[in-house]
């Protein structure tokens, strides 16, 4: 047992030796699991033989391990020796070689999460994945092998009337949402990636090509992996010109989620894995032209959307890609916005709207539709038509709209009971209020509070951001009133509009595209890890109401 900064300990979990030098995995137990990095970082302990400094950081999630009986998160603290680049690098495979072992020795310490990679082969994100395929493939196959027939809940048949709500049935890897506390990207909650996630400039929005690693990946990239990822997007970013003559065939005045949904079945042609498929390729082979049609995807889409937007909004004057900027960036500078406010917007916008788990209707349509191995470019236009539904990512128009038409009707100086009859009048028509409300959250949506805290800092006088915050107050007593709504509280939708607003980016109908581009993050991340898994068709039961009324009455 070691003691480091004062009154917390660290103790040795396990090590390996490669090459003639020692490589140790160390628990720091800490109820603020990331909260210490940087002054953990600095920290040195004088072991014995070797100069060592932490390098990596992760955390094991609850439940407890072996060295507490309550569940707490732990630091996990891999130790590497820094005497010369020689055993720098010995080190990183000593590191890996623990890594492996481990993932195999305790269950528990399969879920944790490597936030720290050094190595000069980590930097290309491709090669990182095909390392960690196959660990992931053993991890899937021993979890089926071992636990295949433990049950998960019991099918009611409220759920299966009812939207599935409560069921879990995906395999899901790159996030997860707890009701309460909103969505971890790989374990990591919406703050902790503003803190960790490398930025533009110091203290800025996180990067969403960082996203896009830690999505992959499971672990944090540093910088320079992040700058080497916007490279990479950007050498993938030629859109066809035949995608802008596709879109061109539709009426100007189709809907911009229409004539977005076009251009990427448009995009389509371009599929690497309907060519490899046609050719014939083994399963295992499949994640890899996956991963060309996601990457390709993703870096093409910023051009696409902003071609939509530029063609609806600004008579078909289309500003060029700027290469010196990231990815957020580009697509802000495309659509015509260049103040560094909106870029950090456009940025935080990007992170945030990327994935919200599996079950979600344009995330699930995309695994749903990937399962019959469409390719990535079917399989997220199919997702993009299910994200233009109302209930769905269409709510950030429809919540612009609609403070809007309430503006409209009573001014921006509204009181508080003029407020209150408008909720009223807007369930009374038998509408819903967008932006309130979710499927799964059972709190104010993570999202929107990171989005409140970005109007905070940056356009607290905004009469929309004003308006916005007044309803936070009145509509969740109305919501809860009604006796039915199971989440009062706001989603993302709630908020995003206003800001975009704000920097000139006020056309309603254009909204969900934005999110569209920002969930091609999440939705390709995941396609890449379906195939990778080999996961299979996916064909749940269906049964009539008939089979229902037989089944019940028997049962009880
Ligand atoms: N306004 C009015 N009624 C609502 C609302 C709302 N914001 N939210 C739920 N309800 C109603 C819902 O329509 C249902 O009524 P009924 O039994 O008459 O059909 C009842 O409350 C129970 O619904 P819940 O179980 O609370 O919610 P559910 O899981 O079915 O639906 C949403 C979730 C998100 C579809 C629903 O809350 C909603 O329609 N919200 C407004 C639209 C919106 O903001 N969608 C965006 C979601 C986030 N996103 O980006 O995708
Ligand atoms: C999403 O981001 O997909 C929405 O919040 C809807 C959901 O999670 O069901």
């Amino acid at each position: 047992m070691l003691y480091a900064r004062g009154k917390e300990y660290i103790s040795k979990f396990a090590s390996c030796t490669e090459s003639g030098l020692q490589c140790s995995v160390w628990f720091l137990p800490t109820t603020r699991p990331l909260g210490g990095v940087k002054s953990l970082s600095a920290v040195r302990w004088p072991l014995p033989k070797y100069d060592l400094k932490v390098l990596f950081l992760g955390f094991l999630h609850p439940p407890a391990t072996a060295f507490s009986s309550r569940p707490f998160p732990v630091s996990i603290l891999s130790l590497q020796a820094i005497s010369g680049s020689m055993v720098f690098f010995r080190s990183v495979a000593a590191l890996s070689k623990l890594r492996s072992r481990l993932a195999h020795q305790s269950t528990s310490l399969r879920s944790i999460r490597w936030l720290q990679v050094q190595s000069t082969s980590d930097l290309d994100l491709h090669a990182q994945l095909k390392d960690m395929i196959p660990e992931q493939q053993e991890c899937l196959k021993k979890l089926k092998a071992e636990h295949g027939k433990v049950q998960l809940g019991n099918i009611t048949l409220d759920m299966v009337i009812s939207g599935m709500r409560g069921m879990t049935g995906l395999l899901w890897e790159t996030s997860l949402l707890d009701p309460d506390e909103g969505i971890r990207f790989r374990g990591l909650s919406i703050p902790e990636c503003q803190k960790l996630l490398p930025a533009a400039s110091s203290g800025g929005e996180p990067l969403p090509e960082g996203l896009l690693w830690l999505l992959l990946t499971g672990k944090v990239p540093n910088k320079e992996q992040v700058d080497g990822l916007s490279a990479e997007l950007q050498s993938r970013a030629k859109v066809p010109e035949h995608v802008f003559r596709a879109i061109d065939a539709l009426p100007v005045t189709a809907h911009p989620m229409t004539q977005f949904a076009s251009g990427v079945m448009a995009l389509q042609v371009e599929s690497e894995f309907q060519k490899a498929y046609e050719k014939g390729m083994p399963k295992t082979m499949f994640w890899e032209p996956t991963y060309e049609d996601s990457m390709n995807l993703i870096a093409r889409l910023p051009t696409v959307a902003s071609y939509v937007y530029r063609r609806i909004y600004k008579d078909g004057q289309i500003i060029p890609a700027d290469s010196s900027l990231d990815y957020a960036a580009n697509f802000s500078h495309m659509l015509g916005f260049d103040d560094p406010k909106m870029l950090e917007l456009m940025r935080l916008y990007v992170t945030i709207h990327s994935d919200h788990e599996g079950g979600n209707v344009s995330a699930h349509t995309a695994h749903l539709v990937g399962s019959a191995l469409s390719d990535p470019y079917l399989s997220f236009a199919a997702a993009l038509n299910g994200l233009a539904g109302p209930l769905h990512g269409l709510a950030n128009q429809e919540v612009l709209l609609w403070i809007e038409s309430l503006v409209k009707e009573c001014g921006e100086d509204i009181t508080t009971d003029q407020l209150k009859d408008y909720v009223w009048k807007t369930l009374k028509s038998g509408k819903v209020v967008p932006g309130y409300g979710h499927g799964v959250l059972r709190k104010t949506d993570p999202r929107y509070t990171c989005q409140r805290e970005f109007a905070l800092k940056h356009l607290p006088d905004d009469p929309f951001f004003k308006l916005v915050s007044k309803l936070y107050e009145v509509v969740p007593p109305i919501l809860t009133d009604l006796g039915k709504v199971k989440n009062p509280w706001p989603n993302v939708d709630a908020h995003s509009g206003v800001l975009l607003k704000h920097f000139g980016l006020s056309e309603a109908r254009y909204f969900t595209v934005l999110f569209g581009v920002s969930r091609s993050i999440g939705i390709g991340s995941q396609l890449i890890w379906d195939r990778a898994l080999g996961l299979p068709l996916e064909r749940p039961k269906s049964v009539t109401m008939d089979w229902l009324r037989t089944y019940c009455t028997k049962a009880t």
